[in-house]
């Protein structure tokens, strides 16, 4: 990292751990994900920040845990706090029954009620003035996602001058889903109180620039390629796409590990008569669960000769249980499971075998390393690490991939992956037929294409990009990553015109 910033802040939602009150006493379990390991060693270096929530609600006096956890860590960790009526309508109401819905498309799902973004304006305030607080001239200050996209207005109008970045982690909708957005004039400026913007995909900063043009006026826009200029009168902004990653030795590494071998081994015993194929997913009805149990009835429907041969095996991570319409999905799932299953169990084979519940790191490597088809069909998903992830623990270079053309992932991955529209159950059946079928010869090579790029654009590589383009002088010194450029040329001219 180049020595013109004085220090690293991150501001997130969520502190990289979480935090629970047990009688007198406190417990913390770390965050896991690439996002902390990558940087993780930047904030140490720096003698960084992290500001973000810690999951406890109500006025309590964090120093103590604080201090310990940032002493551990090697970087300062500043909570925010937030009310039990603060968290309703900012984070479940706003960030997730708004934005969330919107972004991926799904604007049926929303629930535009005014009285969340008054809360989310507060809150984004909040997090601005403990960022101001705890920031010195020189700092800067890097801001997560979609729950702090006000983050920068508010330290404007605060005097704050630093540099600010913002990365969204999930897709940024076409102009006509955008505009149904009572608040998007507003969230449209805010970002623009950024220096640096970041997208996952040149898909979502085109989006945006389209939303742009539409509100902002005189609006110019200089330069083509990762990163552009965009100006308003008063302001001058970076705008770019930066494909998140994970770190690759790191899943490849740890998938060849003994007790992975061995739990993987253990795995494929007790399913000995067919393939895997394997979903990963966060309870989200953006995953496309319910549209991929469809396709795999429909193939075993379409090929009996594959029932006692082929088995999915369908994790599912709980999530934003206290949402209404996520416990229904739930319902919804299990309900498809069921009935799937009850059509063609037979004596020593069960077609799905669903799982609801996180598994530790062992297991889901393991997952990774046995399963010989990953089926990874979200109805838009920002990035999709779990795709990523999957190949680099594929040591064997035995699986083949099924992506939806819908995720973050699938321009860097298009050359090794099979792409399908996941609302599409006819073309996803054939999908998994096709990966069946696949020869290990063609599994091999297009496994190995995806590892490369993976390997090459990694997540320490996403951190260095984003913070060498919050930097540089002149985006001429900014590097171009042809590979990935060319690959999304070639992308069909549906979703990447
Ligand atoms: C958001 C965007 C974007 C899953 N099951 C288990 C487990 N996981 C881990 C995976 C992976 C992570 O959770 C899921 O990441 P995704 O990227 O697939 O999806 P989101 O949670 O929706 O993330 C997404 C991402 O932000 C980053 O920018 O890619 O588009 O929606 O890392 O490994 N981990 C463990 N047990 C599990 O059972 N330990």
């Amino acid at each position: 990292m180049n020595d013109e910033i004085r220090r690293l802040v991150i501001a997130s939602n969520r502190l990289p751990f979480v935090l629970e009150r047990l009688g007198d006493s406190w417990r913390s379990t770390p965050g896991s994900g690439g996002l902390v390991t990558a940087l993780a060693p930047v904030l140490r270096d720096r003698g960084g920040l992290w500001v973000g929530w810690p999951g406890i609600v109500g006025d309590v006096d964090l120093s103590p845990p604080m201090a310990y956890l940032s002493r551990n860590a090697g970087f300062t960790m500043q909570p925010v706090s937030m009310s039990q009526e603060e968290l309703e309508m900012y984070y479940r109401g706003l960030s997730n029954e708004v934005l969330w819905p919107l972004f991926h498309d799904l604007q049926s799902y929303c629930n535009f009620e005014p009285a969340y973004w008054k809360a989310y304006l507060s809150i984004n305030r909040r997090f601005a003035s403990v960022i101001r607080d705890s920031t010195l001239p020189g700092d800067f200050v890097w801001v997560h996602d979609y729950h702090l996209i006000c983050v920068a207005s508010e330290l404007r109008a605060m005097g704050v001058s630093s540099s600010l970045g913002f990365f969204l982690h999930i897709p940024f909708p076409p102009l006509d889903i955008f505009v149904k957005l009572p608040w998007r004039t507003e969230i449209l400026r805010a970002l623009l109180d950024f220096d640096l913007i970041g997208f996952q995909t040149a898909r979502d900063r085109r989006n945006f620039m389209h939303c742009l043009r539409t509100f902002v006026r005189d609006l110019t826009v200089e330069g083509k390629g990762q990163v552009v200029t965009v100006s308003v009168p008063g302001r001058t902004v970076r705008v770019g796409y930066f494909p998140i990653s994970i770190d690759y030795d790191e899943f490849s590494l740890g998938a060849r590990s003994e007790e992975v071998s061995e739990t993987a081994w253990y795995i494929h015993e007790k399913i000995p008569e067919g393939k895997i194929v394997l979903g990963v997913d966060r309870l989200d009805y953006t995953k496309g669960i319910r549209y991929r149990l469809r396709a795999f009835d429909h193939l075993l429907r379409e090929h009996p000769d594959l029932r006692g041969r082929i088995t999915l095996v369908q994790i599912v991570v709980p999530s934003r249980r206290d949402i209404p319409m996520y416990r229904d999905l739930k319902i919804e799932i299990e309900r498809l499971v069921g009935e799937i299953n009850g059509r063609f169990t037979v004596s020593g084979w069960v077609p799905i075998h669903y799982l609801h519940r996180s598994l530790d790191r062992r297991e889901l490597l393991a997952y990774y390393r046995t399963a010989e088809i990953a089926l990874i069909t979200p109805l838009k998903d920002g990035m999709n690490l779990v795709a990523k992830e999957y190949c680099a623990a594929n040591t064997e270079l035995t699986g083949a991939l099924i992506l939806s053309e819908f995720a973050g992932a699938a321009p860097q991955l298009q050359r090794g992956a099979l792409l399908v529209n996941p609302y599409d159950i006819e073309e996803v059946a054939g999908a998994l037929f096709r990966a069946w079928s696949m020869d290990a010869e063609e599994r091999r090579e297009r496994m190995n294409r995806m590892q490369q790029t993976i390997q090459r654009y990694d997540i320490y590589w996403w951190v260095d990009s984003f913070l060498r383009a919050a930097i540089a002088g002149t985006l001429d010194a900014f590097p171009v990553i042809e590979e990935y450029q060319s690959s999304i040329n070639l992308l069909s001219p549906v979703e990447f015109d």
